[in-house]
């Protein structure tokens, strides 16, 4: 995303860990990207309608994990009186990756319904449902030629899956790398 968005782009960010993520690895840059955030209790709520308000009249971007988008997926019962343009990139890693970096993740088998909770709900269908258009991505190229080029009105929602595991696992040692 911080190579290829449109400069001056907004991009709303979740909480949980895409805007941990974004802190740690987005690089500097010199193209206007404008990232918002809500920090503080740090609550995943309301995340859809945020990202929607701030786009309304103009264009953006949200980027999501899976269960902070579903907590707020009422959010889309707005889009019929959107002005403008939101693009959602859906980091779906079924449940809360966050909690994959904590100790908890070893206890099973109380770790997967009681931390991660991943949901079983078909984004696909979601967005049928609300009238968004959805794509799922399958590669970098894919992502990066859908995030240069943005429609002018409606919701946009590009799905790209991920292993909770393994991610863990590669940010640890993106960090160890950065640190040491
Ligand atoms: C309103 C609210 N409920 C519960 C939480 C606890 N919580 C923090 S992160 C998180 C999981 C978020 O998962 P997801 O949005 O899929 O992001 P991921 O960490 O997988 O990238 C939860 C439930 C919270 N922060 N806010």
């Amino acid at each position: 995303m911080a190579q290829v968005l449109p400069a001056n782009m907004p991009v709303w960010i979740a909480n949980s860990t895409p805007v941990r993520d974004v802190e740690w690895f987005w690089p500097v840059g010199d193209r206007g990207i404008k990232p918002c955030f809500n920090r503080g209790a740090n609550g995943i709520d309301g995340t859809l309608s945020t990202a929607l308000g701030m786009v309304h009249g103009g264009h953006g971007v949200l980027l999501t994990g899976d269960l902070a988008l579903l907590h707020d997926s009422n959010g889309f019962l707005i889009r019929p009186q959107l002005r403008g343009h939101l693009t959602i990139v859906l980091i779906n890693n079924q449940g809360g990756g966050i909690f994959e970096m904590l100790p908890i993740a070893d206890f099973e088998p109380y770790f997967e319904p009681f931390f991660a909770t991943p949901q079983s709900v078909n984004f696909e269908t979601l967005c049928a449902a609300h009238g968004v258009t959805y794509e799922l991505i399958h590669t970098w190229t894919q992502l990066a030629e859908r995030l240069r080029e943005f429609p002018e009105q409606g919701i946009r929602l590009l799905e790209v899956r991920s292993d909770r595991q393994q991610d863990a696992q590669q940010r640890l040692n993106l960090l160890d790398q950065v640190l040491t």
